[in-house]
């Protein structure tokens, strides 16, 4: 009689492989619990330019970045002496409404101020 066949067998058994003619620990292999996987995050840059003043930049990176006027500075000052400076790593969602909150900001104010995003 084939194990897989055998009606008086369980489910249980025959995946353990007891009962089967002695073929013992051949059951099937425990399928993994689903993991959830880990999102893919996004750099949001901010970009240093000769026009936008700096007390700009540093409001633009307090309100959506929600950082301190302390951190705001030096995150600013960093882009202004590097050209490029990294606000924040987020979900591709979240950078790219942070990257357009920026823009659109600026661009009310009339500033060059450029904004913008990359895989981490
Ligand atoms: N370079 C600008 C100035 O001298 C200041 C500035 C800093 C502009 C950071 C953009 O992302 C920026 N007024």
């Amino acid at each position: 009689m084939l194990a897989g066949l055998d009606p008086r067998m369980t489910d249980e058994e025959r995946d353990a492989g007891s009962g089967g003619g002695g073929r013992t620990g051949v059951g099937l292999a425990t399928k993994p619990l689903a993991k959830t996987a880990k999102p893919a995050l996004y750099k949001v840059l901010m970009l240093n330019d000769d026009y936008t003043p700096m007390e700009f930049v540093v409001l633009t990176l307090q309100r959506f970045f929600k950082m301190s006027i302390e951190d705001a500075t030096r995150v600013m000052l960093h882009v202004h002496q590097r050209g490029v400076g990294v606000c924040g790593i987020f979900t591709y969602e979240v950078a790219e409404t942070k990257v357009n909150q920026v823009i659109d900001f600026a661009r009310q104010h009339q500033h060059p101020l450029q904004c913008t995003m990359e895989k981490d």
